[in-house]
This record gives structure tokens, C-alpha cells and sequence, in this order.
């Protein structure tokens, strides 16, 4: 078996998903609604192996993210098979900026080809939900969305949205998500209110681009981060991503906005603050947030393509 080759592109939640309807399957208990974003994505290789081994950004991986791969790998290859898995990040790792969507969207689309699958890209999808929720959503392009059932699908839409991603720390999330949102969803008193918004929010927004309203998604977007976060700081113990510079910039992001410069952050199980905006806005917006000091970096991404095989059988 020749080695496959497999890019997938890391996304942005616009509706969250945050809970799990069944941990063991890791099914989703709501939709969710996403950008691919062009700027950051993961490589990802797989040959045959005497042994499991899972290598990312060149350091050889075991306990936990070695882990999650072997479990991926068992749910589709031949038995007695063992994989060698080459990843690289072309996004910060466990930060908050998507790194597992890509990360498993670019493995659910090597072990397609690998092992000769042969899987629809919605089935591909749902496979990828199994590695990680959000990486469902990387194996399509631009805008995306994810079904409670695990399964994604394009959305077309005329709108031309840009993503500003302004890094706001360095190194991993203070807690992965997979945690974050079982001690969220056991203990916030919020869980039920945010599940019951999130459907009002989702078809909301599905009607928001079907009319082109581009003031009407931001609003929810904007929204639904906030209230994901309320869910978060209500848990017990109760949990936070940002860092006072996120929350300086989405107060300056709000400030530009009532001049005049339309866009809405989001903000994800991170400290980073994403602003979606028209591509036109986009370089503006940039060099308005560059001015705010400490910010680590801020990166522009356009809308990115779905996942894909670079080379392989
Ligand atoms: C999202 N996030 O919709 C939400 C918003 C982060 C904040 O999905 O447990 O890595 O692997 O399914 O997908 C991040 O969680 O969680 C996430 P698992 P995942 O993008």
C-alpha cells in the first residue's frame, strides 16, 4: 500500500456546537454552522507500520493524542494492519484555533484513500465527527453545516466572508474542549437554555444567508459565542478561554463597528478573537486591530476548500 497524502482546512463555528448528545459515539446534541478558512489547515500522511505510531510537527506522540488516533484508525482498517500517521500543523496545536477539526477531517480523508473506502464526502464527514465534532465540518468548503447527527454539508451562499484571526496567547487551552463541555453540560445550570436558543439561533441563521443578511448572521455569531461562554462561566467549576486582551478586543471590535466598520467576533475554546467580516473590510479591519498592543498575531483567511489527497493509491 503506497502512502496517502491528505490536507484538510481548520473552521470556524458561527452557531457552536458545545455538548454531546452520546460521548462514546461523540455525537453532537445540536447543528452547528461554520467557515473553512483558507489560512490554516493540517498535512497529514499515512503509510503501513510495524507498530501504531503517531508523529505531529516532528515530535513522536503517545498517551492521549496517540490515543485518539489508534481508536480512529480501528474504526475502519483490516485487522492486523498497524499505521504509521504523519501530521503537521499549519495551525497553532490545542489552542483554540480548530487544529483537531483540521487534524481529523485530513485523517478521516487519508484513511478513505488508504484503506479504499470509498466513502461519500457526507459519510466522510461522519466519520471525521468520531475523531473530533468540528473536524465533520472541515471536509467541506467555505460555508458548512453539521447536522446533530454528526453529518456536514455545503451550504451555498453569494455572501464573500473573510476571517480575521487575532491571536491573542501563546500554548495549549487552559482545558480541552472534550472536558470543558462534559463539566459544562453536567453542571451549568445554563446547558438546557443554551441547547433551546442554539435551534432558535441555527435556523436563524440558516434564513440569514438564504436572504443574504450579512448583519443579521453576525448578530447571531456574535451571540452564540457569548452565550456559549455565559454556558461555560456558569459551570461548576465555572470555566473561561479569553484573556483580558480578548476581551479589549471585542470591545474594540464593537467600538469600530458602531463607527461604521461592519463585522462580529466570535471567540472559541481559546483566548483568540476571530472577526468575520466582508472580504472587502477585511485589510481595514486588520490594520484597526494591529493597533491594539500584545496581540500575538493577526492573520487574514478567506473562505478555504473542503478536505483533500494530495497523493496516494
Ligand atoms: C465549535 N468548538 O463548534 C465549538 C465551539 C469549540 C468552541 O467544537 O470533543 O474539538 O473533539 O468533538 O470539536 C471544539 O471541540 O470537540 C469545538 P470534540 P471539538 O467549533
Amino acid at each position: 500500500m503506497k502512502p496517502v497524502n491528505a490536507i484538510a482546512y481548520a473552521n470556524i463555528a458561527l452557531v457552536k456546537y458545545w455538548g454531546k448528545a452520546c460521548v462514546n459515539k461523540n455525537i453532537p446534541q445540536t447543528g452547528s454552522l461554520s467557515l473553512t478558512l483558507n489560512a490554516f489547515y493540517t498535512k497529514t500522511t499515512i503509510t503501513l507500520s510495524s507498530k501504531d505510531r503517531f508523529v505531529l510537527n516532528g515530535i513522536e506522540q503517545y498517551s492521549d493524542r496517540l490515543n485518539k488516533v489508534i481508536s480512529f484508525l480501528s474504526l475502519v482498517r483490516p485487522k492486523g494492519l498497524f499505521c504509521e500517521v504523519v501530521s503537521e500543523n499549519f495551525v497553532p496545536t490545542e489552542s483554540g484555533l480548530a487544529s483537531s477539526a483540521s487534524g481529523f477531517a485530513a485523517l478521516a480523508c487519508a484513511v478513505d484513500k488508504f484503506f479504499k473506502l470509498k466513502l461519500s464526502r457526507q459519510s466522510l464527514s461522519k466519520l471525521a465527527c468520531f475523531g473530533s465534532g468540528s473536524a465533520s465540518r472541515s471536509i467541506f468548503p467555505g460555508l458548512v453545516l453539521m447536522n446533530s447527527d454528526g453529518y456536514s454539508r455545503k451550504i451555498i451562499n453569494t455572501l464573500d466572508l473573510s476571517v480575521v484571526v487575532v491571536e491573542c496567547g501563546i500554548g495549549k487551552k487552559v482545558i480541552n474542549s472534550r472536558s470543558a463541555m462534559s463539566i459544562t453540560s453536567l453542571t451549568s445550570p445554563y446547558h438546557n437554555a443554551w441547547i433551546s436558543n442554539h435551534f432558535i439561533d441555527l435556523k436563524s441563521a440558516k434564513q440569514a444567508i438564504v436572504t443574504n443578511d450579512f448583519d443579521k448572521l453576525g448578530k447571531i455569531t456574535e451571540r452564540s459565542a457569548l452565550r456559549m461562554h455565559a454556558n461555560l462561566m456558569a459551570a461548576d467549576p465555572g470555566l473561561w478561554y479569553f484573556k483580558p486582551l480578548s476581551l479589549k478586543i471585542m470591545s474594540h471590535a464593537r467600538k469600530l463597528r458602531n463607527e461604521g466598520l461592519v463585522g462580529y467576533f466570535t471567540l472559541d475554546a481559546g483566548p483568540h478573537v476571530k472577526v468575520i467580516c466582508e472580504s472587502k473590510n477585511s485589510n481595514i479591519w486588520k490594520v484597526e486591530l494591529e493597533k491594539i498592543p500584545d496581540i500575538i498575531q493577526i492573520t487574514v483567511s478567506k473562505l478555504g476548500p473542503g478536505a483533500y489527497c494530495e497523493y496516494g493509491n
